[in-house]
């Protein structure tokens, strides 16, 4: 049975996703593309082979030639997006944030488990990442011992002039947030947060430093700056008791010139996580045939969101912030 996706949002990674279902997920087709702009939607549409390019989302939502649908609009539309998708029964790929606050995203929640099941998997791609997994694959074998520590750093070439440090906390953060929850398989419980004075009094962004403290007592140390400049680079080492493991950012190509010997920095995330997007949506595909869910949940996007909530608090107060997170309901533990 071919999957047919209604892809909502036709920008950066909407057309990004139209593109790797249309190519490279077996199983799965376009039934519909949705943007505020109907000219790029019928442009994604037409360079993808979607049946169909619309402005209306509850209309492929709601659509019953459509099995499932990926969420990549505007993040305040992808609460209410996401609970119309449950309500129709669909499942639903909601690209993160779930929300841009955790109170909307208990909306979802709450959504989630009237309907009974898990029908949310959230964009959180890196846990499909082939250098994360081979982390995850590592520490679960033992040899490691306990992690301690795990140093994150998530570096952009630039972000725009209106782009501030509390979006790098809520709006680029989270994936580190999220992928240290998974990699270490428990919660925060308290966040700090420090930032530089700004090199460059015409950003509103200043490069942000937070410590995250664990329940089982490890600490997570992010660094995120969104005007690093030099390319873009998402580094992580964690360190065990008995050794550390770091991640090593794919290399297509190595370069030896004029004395010189040289590799390329992608110029944005969807270079470096190719791999992260494409295993993740085979594995939502493969999911949605199985009734098994994979990926990031409902409440993984809370808790993410929720820790941002948190970060954000901690850069203006200066103080070390508490991370109470509720405990996860039934259907997600
Ligand atoms: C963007 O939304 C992403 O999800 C990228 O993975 C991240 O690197 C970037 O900082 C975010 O703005």
């Amino acid at each position: 049975m071919t999957i047919t996706i209604g892809i909502i949002g036709a920008g950066v990674m909407g057309a990004d996703h139209a593109k790797t279902i249309a190519t490279q997920v077996p199983g799965a087709q376009l039934g519909a593309i949705c943007d505020a702009d109907l000219a790029r939607a019928k442009d994604v549409a037409a360079a993808t082979g979607a049946a169909t390019a619309t402005t209306d989302p509850l209309s492929v939502i709601n659509d019953p030639k459509i099995d499932a649908v990926v969420i990549a609009s505007p993040d305040a539309t992808h609460a209410p997006l996401t609970i119309a998708s449950i309500r129709a029964g669909k499942p639903v790929l909601c690209e993160k944030p779930l929300a841009p606050t955790s109170a909307d995203c208990l909306t979802v929640i709450e959504a989630e488990q009237q309907a009974g099941r898990r029908l949310v998997t959230v964009g959180f791609m890196r846990r499909f990442d082939p250098a994360y997994v081979a982390m995850k694959s590592a520490l679960s074998g033992g040899a490691y011992g306990r992690p301690m520590m795990f140093h994150c750093f998530h570096r952009n070439v630039s972000a725009p002039a209106w782009f501030t440090s509390e979006m790098v906390i809520t709006n680029s953060a989270p994936h580190e947030f999220d992928i240290a929850r998974f990699m270490l398989d428990t919660d925060y419980v308290a966040i700090t947060a420090f930032a530089p004075r700004a090199a460059d009094s015409a950003k509103k962004a200043t490069p942000v430093v937070m410590v995250l403290e664990t329940g089982a007592g490890q600490l997570v140390n992010i660094e995120v700056n969104v005007d690093a400049a030099y390319g873009y680079d998402v580094r992580g080492e964690l360190v065990c008791q008995n050794g550390t493991i770091s991640l090593r950012s794919p290399v297509v190509a190595e370069s030896n010139l004029s004395l010189a010997q040289t590799t390329a920095y992608p110029a944005d995330w969807r270079p470096r996580f190719a791999d992260a997007y494409r295993l993740e949506l085979q594995a939502w595909v493969g999911a949605i045939r199985s009734g098994k869910p994979v990926g990031a949940s409902a409440w993984d996007g809370y808790a993410a969101t929720h820790v941002a909530e948190a970060g954000v608090k901690a850069l203006a107060s200066g103080v070390r912030e508490q991370v109470n997170l509720a405990k996860a309901p039934k259907l997600y533990v």
